[in-house]
């Protein structure tokens, strides 16, 4: 059966865009889903920019204000792409309203604004979804298969990088459209938001719960012009941010970010190591997953040593988590296709009743060791995240 879904997206930035071109391909690639997207509505406060967006990708119609698309009977999901001080409101509103809400990451400003839009979701019962794409990526969902399968034994250690190098002019100003990343009243903080909140996920996802972390920030170009006024002001976000953190399961993890690390444009990596094997993953080099098989699970027999060795899985096949609706083996597929199966996840998890993660409960919990790391970053101190047993 057929099922009409109609999407409101708020937001035309790089967000905007890559959700708008998963609702559009997710039933050509997934046809065995119900739910139908229809771009029904595209929402952004400049009404020029809003209608040569809505016209590029097919959306039926434009609002500037978030408001009255929340008023909107004929909308049943609201999709928020906007900067993320924007998402408490707008989730909130959302709720009471009874439509879906899917959120970009991070979810929020901080744990306090993300207790309130979990709570505000639980108690609607809506369905909802906060866009933590990576998990998308068939070599991570792969990396999680082998974790699960007991492939990798007792784990010891987590170790994740997330490097880019597009604030290294002091030029750049902050504040702003497509800037608005460097200015902490928009974006709540720098890499630790923007760029760890995605390693946190990634790793509770594979690792399990992180109960306590020690960290240490800096910010390295200390003024910029705010592109809004024009008017050179401190920069407050964390330009880089490192720590060093202790999971449930006793392992010990290492995480990394900084938008100075000259020649890294997106580069994502984490590396698990455990008792009978390894992981290792780069998103600058997505379409493979490094796998290191000591022993097989489940028997006490280890690889005979002349068979050892970093195994380079392509994950192209149609065995492979997401390959099937894709191309044939040895063709891969992208950044963009990461948000169509994700959506896809989510609509699968509807008709199911078995909903889809992270939900705004599971990403609480990433936003809560973001808080942890920035706390501990100006207490100097180890700090509890606070995270609870959860389904990740
Ligand atoms: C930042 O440059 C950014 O666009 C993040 O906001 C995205 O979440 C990440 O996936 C790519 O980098």
């Amino acid at each position: 059966m057929s099922k009409p879904l109609n999407v409101a997206v708020i937001g035309y930035g790089f967000m905007g865009k890559a959700h708008a071109n998963a609702y559009k391909k997710v039933n050509n690639f997934y046809p065995e889903l119900e739910y139908r997207p229809n771009l029904s509505c595209l929402c952004a406060r400049d009404a020029d920019k809003a209608k040569s967006f809505a016209d590029t990708w097919g959306f039926d119609s434009i609002e500037t204000d978030w408001r009255k698309v929340i008023e909107r009977d004929d909308i049943d999901v609201i999709d928020i792409c906007s900067p993320n001080n924007t998402h408490h409101d707008l989730a909130i509103a959302a709720a009471e309203a009874g439509k879906w809400v899917l959120c970009e990451k991070p979810l929020s400003m901080d744990t306090a604004e993300a207790e309130r839009m979990t709570a505000a979701l639980e108690k609607s019962g809506q369905p909802n979804m906060v866009w933590f794409n990576y998990r998308r990526v068939p070599s991570i969902a792969l990396a999680r298969q082998l974790v699960e399968e007991g492939r990798t034994g007792k784990p010891f250690h987590y170790r994740a990088t997330y490097l880019q190098d597009w604030t290294i002019a002091e030029d750049v100003p902050q504040g702003g459209q497509t800037l608005w990343r460097l200015d902490a009243a928009v974006a709540g903080s720098g890499v630790t938001g923007d760029l760890l909140a995605h390693s946190i996920d990634t790793a509770m996802w594979l690792n399990g719960p992180i109960v306590r972390v020690v960290a240490d920030t800096e910010t390295f170009v200390k003024q910029r012009v705010h592109q809004e006024t024009g008017k050179s002001q401190a920069v407050s976000i964390d330009d880089a941010c490192m720590f060093l953190a202790r999971f449930a399961n006793g392992s010990m993890g290492t995480f990394e970010s900084t938008r100075y690390a000259r020649g890294r444009k997106n580069y994502n990596t984490f590396e698990l190591n455990g008792a009978d094997g390894s992981l290792h993953f780069d998103l600058e080099d997505p379409q493979y997953l490094d796998f290191y098989e000591h022993k097989k699970p489940g028997s006490d027999q280890k690889v005979e040593d002349h068979l050892t060795g970093w195994r380079r899985i392509h994950t192209t096949n149609f065995e492979h988590p997401y390959m099937d609706h894709w191309w044939v083996p040895g063709c891969t597929i992208g950044y963009e296709h990461t948000f169509v199966n994700a959506l896809a996840d989510f609509l699968a998890g509807v008709e199911s009743g078995k909903p889809a993660q992270p939900d705004f409960r599971s990403a609480l919990q990433t936003q809560k060791v973001c808080d942890a790391v920035l706390a501990s970053a100006r207490s100097g101190q180890w700090t509890e995240t606070g995270v609870e047993s959860f389904e990740a």
